[in-house]
């Protein structure tokens, strides 16, 4: 951290994640000045948070991690095919050194206040540690599955056992070896971690509300030859992730899921359960699109479970019942169905006897009280929002970002706001982040707003803004390509479900990673299209 900090600066960035890190490598690079805010004591947002056990990227690290820099991607070398939680943190950490990052960022500092002073069309960054700085432009890198989401049952704060969230895992770990574990939430963090909890504890509790599908994450160490290999074709891997649908090289069966025989929708969806992973849930284009095609992968998938869960009551209890598969992020995993095949794991479905209460010692569900020495909370995000609207930002005629998102989020893009002229709000609602490759998503985003800047100043312009019509058209747009899927047939937090009171908006750009790479670059190339390029 530099001894006397500029209070003026080109650009402010909030979040030191992906993101951010690279929004203030390229801007620097641009010639601008930049500061970074950053809530946690060091880089990796996501990442430096959610330590919990089993922690692990669902898309491969060759993939997840930067393409900016040739030597970069060269000279790193991933130990796994899935990296872990830790690794990642070590590729971040590595990254920022490698690229003198820290000297402009502010860690343990959260931003409070992005207020736009109109008159001067700059705006003033105030934090919890009292800094007030004035920017042209400000950049929000928060991420979108960044607010931990603690449910309000009553007495939470009276347990007095360990209480953990997975999203702020306590840094020197814990030993559950010996103790009564409970863990609430079997989203994929829950997925992740229940198979590593129940190795240690005495007992486990998985205290379940609504099942998910998951498959199994495939991890394989890597070697040299396998590096090699992915090296040798790095150029057009990256090609392939910028095109595809989802931020990695892969692609759909060519036909649909009802086109082909059964013997050979059988042999495609077998191929991807062997080679594990998310894209289970792209086997074929329209697995997403009719209930038909995706019953033919549900229906693959059940098989695959039942087989592995030794109580066929337990199974049913499991098995997913209320949403289409992959309609909710698909969860990975290792060995999760197998888990509650353990001695010491004891599922407990909060369907039929929900949680009332908790006390000081443990759970009370309807019918019976569970005693505990841990409580895990993996009960997932305010997901999109959440962190943006956690701040206090304020832009033409006072108006507020909460009051303008009242409805639900309102972007063009997911890169423009109305009313908050050069905010730019990264990997957000309106964007397909949550569904891609976010490191690859968040170069697209801050190349996009790098050449945004440039283009104002070589127009002698002082500020972008996002047309009314604009957002408009755009809002209508993403729901419109969501309605033409099965994503809404879910109570997903893509919908804000999982959080009471939120608007129910299907918030993610649904139509593809490579085409909306091509959508916001045809925008910028006729000259910010939709955007008003306001002169000084
Ligand atoms: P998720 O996917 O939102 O999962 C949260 C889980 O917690 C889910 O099973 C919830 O059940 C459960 N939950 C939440 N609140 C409660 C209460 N009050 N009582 C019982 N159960 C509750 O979060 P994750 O962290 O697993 O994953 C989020 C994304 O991060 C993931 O998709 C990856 O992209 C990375 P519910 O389904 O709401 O009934």
């Amino acid at each position: 951290t530099a001894a006397n900090p500029p209070t003026t600066v080109d650009v402010v960035v909030v979040g030191a994640g992906f993101a951010g890190l690279y929004a203030l490598h390229k801007l620097r690079g641009e010639g601008l000045t930049v500061r970074v805010f950053e809530a946690g004591d060091g880089v990796g947002g996501v990442w430096y948070w959610n330590r919990y056990p089993g922690a692990r990227c669902d898309v491969e690290s060759v993939d997840y991690s930067y393409s900016f820099d040739e030597d970069l991607q060269r000279e790193w070398d991933w130990s796994e095919k899935y990296a872990t939680q830790p690794e990642i943190l070590r590729y971040v950490n590595h990254v920022a050194d490698r690229f003198d990052l820290r000297r402009d960022i502010e860690f343990g500092t959260r931003v409070t206040d992005v207020v736009l002073d109109e008159p001067a069309m700059r705006w003033e960054i105030r934090t919890e540690a009292g800094d007030v700085l004035s920017a042209r432009f400000c950049v929000l890198a928060v991420g979108p599955l960044s607010n931990a989401n603690v449910p309000a049952i009553e007495g939470l704060e009276s347990f007095e056992g360990g209480l953990y969230h997975t999203a702020h895992w306590p840094h020197e770990g814990i030993d559950f070896t010996g103790m009564r574990v409970g863990v609430i939430g079997t989203g994929s963090s829950g997925i992740q971690t229940i198979p590593r909890i129940a190795e240690q504890a005495a007992q486990l509790h998985v205290f379940q509300r609504t099942p998910n599908y998951s498959v199994p994450a495939g991890n394989v160490p890597l070697g040299d030859a396998d590096r090699a290999e992915q090296k040798a074709n790095y150029t057009e891997r990256r090609r392939l992730s910028m095109a595809g649908g989802g931020g990695s090289p892969h692609e759909p069966h060519p036909k649909s899921a009802l086109e082909v025989s059964e013997e050979e929708r059988r042999a495609a969806y077998e191929k991807r359960w062997q080679l594990g992973g998310v894209l289970f849930s792209k086997t074929f284009p329209d697995q997403l699109l009719t209930i038909e095609a995706n019953d033919t992968a549900r229906l693959f998938w059940e098989d695959k479970v039942r087989v592995v869960i030794d109580d066929p009551e337990v199974a049913d209890l499991l098995i997913p019942k209320d949403h289409p598969i992959g309609t909710k992020r698909i969860c990975t995993d290792d060995k999760y169905f197998q888990t509650f095949n353990r001695e010491n794991v004891k599922l407990v479905d909060l369907r039929a006897a929900p949680i009332e209460r908790i006390d000081s010692a443990g759970v009370h569900t309807t019918d019976k009280h569970y005693a505990l020495d841990a409580l895990v909370l993996a009960t997932g995000f305010d997901a999109m929002t959440g962190s943006v609207e956690k701040m206090n930002i304020v832009g033409r005629g006072g108006r507020t970002l909460n009051q303008e998102w009242a409805e639900g989020p309102k972007t063009y893009l997911g890169l423009g706001i109305a009313g908050f002229p050069n905010l730019f709000n990264l990997t957000g609602p309106g964007s397909p982040s949550v569904l891609a490759n976010m490191v690859l998503h968040s170069e697209l985003h801050v190349n996009w707003v790098a050449g945004a800047i440039g283009y104002l100043d070589a127009h002698g312009a002082v500020a972008l803004e996002a047309r009314r019509d604009a957002v408009a058209d755009w809002v209508e747009e993403c729901a419109d390509r969501a309605a033409a899927t099965l994503m809404l047939h879910a109570n997903s937090w893509h919908v804000g479900a999982n959080i009471p009171g939120k608007p129910r908006v299907f918030m993610p750009f649904v139509g593809g990673f490579g085409v909306y790479g091509e959508i916001i670059a045809e925008v910028a190339a006729a000259g910010y299209k939709g955007f008003d390029v306001i002169e000084g």
